[in-house]
C-alpha cells in the first residue's frame, strides 16, 4: 500500500536555518505534505540516506536577458541562466526588470516577463530597477506595481544610465517606507569613480586591472555611508547589496550598532576572487573578472567571511551578471579588446554559488549548515516576500530541494549549463555539488539536465518578512 505521497525522500539528514535532523519527506503536489519518520511508501521514493538535504537555494541577485547598449548583450537569457541555475542547486531566482530613462516601469515589468515566458525552468520573480523616478512613477506606477508583487527595487548610486542623485534617492526610498517594500541599493560614489577613470585614462592606464583601481574600497565605504544616511532620514530598513570589503562592512556594523534596520548582501567573487585576478600586467585576461565593486584582497575576503559568520550578511547572492569574454556582445564590445571603462561589468556565477559556499563554508568549517541554509535561500526569501513557500524545508512549502553530493569534483565552464564561455572559478576545487534538485517536486538535475521549459512559474512577492511589521 502506497500512502497519499507522490513522492518520498527516504533518510534525509534535512538542513534548515534552524535544524539539522533526519526525517523523511513526503511530497504531493509539489508541495511538502509531512515531515517525519518512517513515512508510508509514495509512489515514487528516493534514497537519500547519508546525505545533506537542504532547501532549493534562492538567488535573489542574478541578471538575465537585462536589455544593454549594443553591441553588447547578455549571454544568458532565461532558458540558458535558469538551466544553470537548476544544474546548481537554485530553484527560484530574482533577476531584475530594469526600467530605462524614460521608460515606464510597467512597460519594463511587461518587457520581462515577455522575455521569462515560455523559457523559465525554475521559478522566477523579479525586482524592480527604478532608474527613472518620475511624478508618475512615484505616486503611481512603484505602489501599484508593489501591490500586484513587484515588492524590492534596486536603486544604483552609480552608472550614468541608471543612477539617481540624493534627493531621488530619498524620493523613491519614500514609497519604500510607504508601501513597505525592500530597497536594495549599489553603492558607490559615481563622480569618484569618473574622476579617477578621467586620470587612470590620461596617463595611459586603461588595462582591465586599473578597473580596480578606479573603483577603490573608499568609493563604496562613502556612497554605503551615504546610503545608510538617507535611510535613516526616511526612516526605512536598506538592503546594500554586493558588500566586498571591510569599509563598507564597518560602515554597516556602525549603523547596526545605533540599531539601524541595514541588511546586507556578499556574493561569492568577494569571497574567491582578488584584485589580481583582473591582471597583474596589462594583459586583457583579466577582464573576464571585471566586475563592481571589484575584486578586493585576501584581507578582504576573511572579513567578508566573518560577516558571513556572525550575521552580518543577510543572504549570499551571485549577482550573475553574464558577458562572454570572446565574440562581439561581450568583454570585447565590437570584437576588440576596449579600455576598462567599456569593458561590461559582471561575472557569471549562478550555477556555482551554492557548490562554493557549502564546500568552503560548511565544509571548510567556516559557517554552519544552518548559517548555509539560511543565507542562500531562507533569508533571501524573507527579504523578498517569497518565504514560507520558497526557502525553507516545511510542511506546505513548495518542495524544492537540493541533495548534495559530498566528495571532490572540479569546476570546468565546460561542465556548466549556462551560455557563458568562462568561469572566473575554472580549475577550483570543490568538496561538494549538488546531486540533485527537485523542483515543486520534479527531478531536475540528477546528473543530467532534465528540460522543462515554461514550467518555471513567476512567483508574485508578498511583503518582506526580516523585520517587524512597522
Ligand atoms: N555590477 C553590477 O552592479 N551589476 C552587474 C554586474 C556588476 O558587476
Ligand atoms: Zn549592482
Ligand atoms: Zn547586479
Amino acid at each position: 500500500m502506497s500512502g497519499p505521497f507522490d513522492l518520498v525522500l527516504r533518510n534525509a539528514r534535512v538542513a534548515t536555518a534552524s535544524d539539522c535532523f533526519n526525517a523523511d519527506i513526503g511530497i504531493q503536489a509539489g508541495r511538502i505534505i509531512q515531515i517525519g519518520a518512517s513515512l508510508p511508501k509514495g509512489v515514487h521514493e528516493i534514497d537519500a540516506a547519508g546525505r545533506v538535504v537542504t532547501p532549493g537555494g534562492v538567488d535573489a541577485h542574478c541578471h538575465l536577458d537585462q536589455p544593454m547598449a549594443p553591441p553588447v548583450r547578455m549571454a544568458d537569457d532565461f532558458d540558458t541562466g535558469t538551466r544553470s541555475a537548476a544544474c546548481g542547486g537554485t530553484t527560484t531566482v530574482i533577476p531584475f526588470a530594469a526600467q530605462e530613462k524614460g521608460q515606464s516601469l510597467r512597460a519594463a515589468v511587461d518587457d520581462y516577463h515577455r522575455r521569462a515566458a515560455g523559457k523559465a525552468h525554475v521559478d522566477y520573480a523579479f525586482h524592480l530597477i527604478v532608474s527613472d523616478p518620475t511624478p508618475e512613477v512615484l505616486q503611481h506606477e512603484l505602489p501599484a506595481l508593489i501591490a500586484e508583487g513587484y515588492t524590492s527595487f534596486k536603486i544604483y548610486m552609480t552608472y550614468d544610465d541608471l543612477k539617481l542623485d540624493d534627493g531621488q534617492i530619498l524620493d523613491v526610498l519614500s514609497v519604500a517606507r510607504a508601501h513597505g517594500a525592500m530597497a536594495m541599493i549599489h553603492a558607490e560614489n559615481a563622480d569618484c569613480i569618473e574622476w579617477l577613470t578621467k586620470r587612470l585614462e590620461a596617463a595611459g592606464r586603461t588595462a582591465p586591472r586599473f578597473h580596480a583601481l578606479s573603483r577603490p574600497m573608499l568609493v563604496e565605504r562613502e556612497a554605503t555611508h551615504r546610503a545608510i544616511s538617507l535611510a535613516e532620514l526616511v526612516d526605512v530598513p536598506i538592503l546594500i547589496v554586493h558588500v566586498s570589503g571591510r569599509e563598507a562592512v564597518e560602515q554597516i556594523r556602525w549603523a547596526r550598532a545605533q540599531g539601524l534596520q541595514i541588511y546586507a548582501e556578499t556574493c561569492p567573487q568577494y569571497l574567491f576572487l582578488t584584485a589580481e585576478d583582473l591582471g597583474l600586467d596589462d594583459g586583457y585576461h583579466g577582464a573576464r573578472c571585471v566586475c563592481s565593486p571589484p575584486p578586493r584582497d585576501r584581507s578582504n575576503q576573511e572579513v567578508i567571511w566573518n560577516g558571513l559568520r556572525d550575521g552580518l550578511f543577510t543572504v549570499f547572492s551571485s549577482d550573475h551578471a553574464p558577458f562572454n569574454y570572446d565574440g562581439t556582445e561581450g568583454k570585447k564590445p565590437g570584437g576588440a579588446e576596449q579600455p576598462f571603462r567599456h569593458i561590461p561589468n559582471g561575472i557569471p556565477g549562478l550555477e556555482t554559488r551554492m557548490a562554493l559556499l557549502y564546500s568552503e563554508g560548511v565544509l571548510g568549517g567556516r559557517i554552519t549548515l544552518e548559517k548555509f541554509v539560511e543565507l542562500t535561500a531562507t533569508h533571501p526569501a524573507k527579504a523578498y516576500g517569497l518565504h514560507p513557500r520558497k526557502g525553507t524545508i516545511a510542511v506546505g512549502a513548495d518542495a524544492d530541494l537540493v541533495i548534495w553530493d559530498e566528495g571532490e569534483r572540479v569546476i570546468r565552464n565546460a561542465d556548466l549549463h549556462h551560455a557563458v564561455d568562462h568561469t572566473p572559478y575554472e580549475g577550483r576545487r570543490l568538496r561538494a555539488w549538488p546531486a540533485v534538485t527537485l523542483i515543486g517536486g520534479d527531478v531536475v538535475w540528477d546528473g543530467q539536465f532534465h528540460p522543462r521549459p515554461g514550467q518555471g512559474r513567476f512567483q508574485a512577492c508578498g511583503a518582506p518578512s526580516l523585520w517587524p511589521r512597522r
